[in-house]
């Protein structure tokens, strides 16, 4: 029998926050946000925990603009403590009962991170999905310390979409986001008036999905201190507790109607795989995904058959109809997958039982729906939903590709280094390591040139133009792999095997066989869900996966990021910047 673990706090007994929502319009276009040092209660049964937020709250306030309305912000830094987040590595990675650490709170063992301990906050703001001008864009490492304050202009000209406002800051983004800085941020559009979504509480909701940990005193209580736990074997916090909107397991009271919720995965780490039973039978028919990271999708997809799958920073736009049901039904809102995620499938029936300690996933509860009497409201979905792009690919014929490596590599006495491998054809006569793919007949042969962060920029973009990605994971877990500017959209997903010969991966180069096709092993079925065929900025790449997008920068010429969204990858080097050109300005690149 698997050993499931008794949980130290009660299950939905708090109602569901609604985040304060500063509208735009009301402030004239221009809006303060502090962040600031707070206290937040993330359960009933807790005490306060120290938190870091914009406007003093977790989550911050939702912001919502309208397209074309440009907003003004003035971030303004007064953060005045040091990180309200403990940082430790576990020394073992499983308790004296066999039990993985990162499934329990308190320390384990592990030494509090005093560099951690000692940051004061430095933060930047990144608009996520937002079609920003480069300097407002939030380039990791332009800084702001407590008491410097940036104003940013964001002029939304871009679709309706749930954004996300988050810190950026180099190297500890982690910590940032997990202390609390992040929050939610709707575009508004005529189309979507035209469809009459529900805007607004109490028929539109934002779900913010994040996972904390906690300290617990020398009484073993919880004492509310937010802990972020990593152990020798796994260098991604995967935190116990499930937290929606900042309150862990809530309860929402729903009437016999149709709701719109926009979810977001604002975890470090944690990939969700949400599963929606009622008495022990799964009611994803009841669910609609109406809109992805950017906007709404052309129509109506099903929740895929094992649930929807969110990964660090994707977003989904759902429709549930609750409207035929008797008061006091309840459906609960399940997790299925487990961590690190790398795309396995777990039958959603039994999404209740999906507890998995080695999976790094004790409590399977994300929340619960309770229904109560009032008037039934019941939404017919328009069958068609966006009309400003076309279905299938752009055409691309001779269009640029760039080859990406996504690689970890294992380091003696330290968290292994994951990094982004930008690859480029090598010549013939090419002496060092080399990357072949190999697609049926043909192989290609590439080199790396850029590892790290720091090294030199080889992806230099020309506004307006098409371009395909080849996203190449040669590592075992799935990374979201996300762009900023503008979004993108998959092209495909396919399945690949690689050998990497012993000391193959280096600090720079890379020794590596890469062919299309299954390996033998490989029990993942590589496919698009309908869901993805939408406007992403966001995209998973499982392992023994390659996935191509084609992407097409517009409007802001600059220096831009793309990076893995599972914050210890990105604060480990799995980052790299690129430049987008203007056309007429190529010419003098040297
Ligand atoms: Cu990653």
């Amino acid at each position: 029998m698997t050993p499931t673990l008794t949980a130290p706090l009660a299950a939905f007994v708090d109602a569901l926050p609604v985040p304060r929502r500063l509208i735009v319009d009301e402030h004239d276009g221009r809006l303060t946000v502090r962040m600031r040092a707070a206290t937040h209660r993330f359960h009933r049964d807790l005490p306060e925990s120290r938190v870091w937020g914009y406007g003093g709250t977790v989550p911050g306030p939702t912001i919502e603009a309208e397209r074309r309305q440009p907003v003004t912000v003035e971030w303004r830094n007064d953060l005045d403590a040091s990180l309200p987040v403990i940082d430790t590595v576990a020394p073992a990675a499983v308790d004296a009962d066999g039990v993985p650490v990162q499934c329990l709170p308190g320390l384990s063992g592990g030494a509090p991170n005093e560099q951690a301990g000692a940051l004061a906050g430095y933060t930047v703001v990144h608009l996520h999905g937002g079609l920003t001008p480069a300097s407002y864009d939030g380039w990791a490492e332009n800084l702001f310390a407590p008491g410097q304050h940036a104003v940013f202009h964001y002029p939304m000209d871009q679709r309706a979409a749930l954004l996300w406002y988050h810190d950026h800051a180099m190297g500890v983004t982690k910590f940032d986001v997990y202390a609390g800085l992040a929050g939610l941020w709707i575009i508004r559009d005529e189309r979507e008036r035209e469809l009459e979504l529900p805007e607004g509480p109490p028929f539109e909701l934002p779900l913010l999905i994040q996972d904390r940990n906690f300290d617990l005193d020398e009484q073993g209580r919880l004492t509310g201190r937010l802990v972020h736990k990593t152990d020798p074997g796994v260098m991604e916090a995967f935190a116990p507790f499930t937290v929606v909107n900042g309150k862990v397991w809530p309860v929402l009271d729903v009437l016999p109607a149709t709701y719109r919720f926009r979810l977001l995965n604002g975890s470090n780490a944690r990939t969700y795989r949400l599963v929606l039973l009622r008495d022990g039978k799964s009611e994803l028919h009841r669910i609609s995904q109406i809109g992805t990271d950017h906007g709404l999708l052309r129509s109506a997809a099903r929740v895929p058959s094992g649930g929807l799958v969110l990964a660090a920073a994707e977003r989904a736009d759902v429709l549930v109809d609750f409207s035929e049901l008797g008061p006091g039904s309840e459906l609960t809102v399940f997790n299925t997958a487990a961590a690190p995620f790398d795309g396995s499938a777990f039958p959603a029936a039994d999404a209740a039982d999906a507890a998995d300690l080695d999976g790094l996933l004790p409590y399977p509860q994300v929340m619960r729906f309770r229904v109560v009497d009032g008037a039934v409201t019941r939404r017919t979905i328009p069958r068609e939903l966006a009309t400003d792009y076309e279905p299938g690919s752009p055409a691309l014929v001779g269009a640029p590709r760039r080859a990406i490596a996504l690689v970890e590599r294992e380091l003696d006495g330290g968290p292994n280094m994951l990094t982004m491998r930008e690859l480029a054809i090598a010549a013939d006569d090419h002496p060092g390591p080399l990357l072949t793919l190999t697609d049926e007949e043909k192989t290609t042969r590439y080199r790396v040139v850029a590892s790290h962060f720091e090294d030199s920029t080889t992806f230099f973009p020309m506004l307006g133009e098409y371009e395909v990605w080849q996203l190449i994971n040669l590592t075992e877990d799935t990374h979201p792999i996300h762009l900023h500017l503008d979004p993108f959209r998959i092209l495909s997903r396919r399945a690949i095997r690689h050998e990497i010969p012993e000391d193959g991966i280096e600090d720079f180069e890379i020794s590596a066989s890469v062919t299309l096709g299954r390996g033998p092993d490989d029990e993942l079925d590589h496919a698009i869900d309908d869901n993805e065929l939408g406007l992403k900025d966001t995209i998973r790449v499982n392992p023994n996966e390659i996935v191509e997008i084609a992407v097409r920068f517009t409007t802001y010429a600059g220096r831009y990021m793309y990076h893995c969204h599972i914050l210890e990858h990105e604060d480990r080097d799995m980052m790299r910047p690129f430049v987008t050109m203007p056309a007429e300005l190529m010419a003098f690149m040297s």
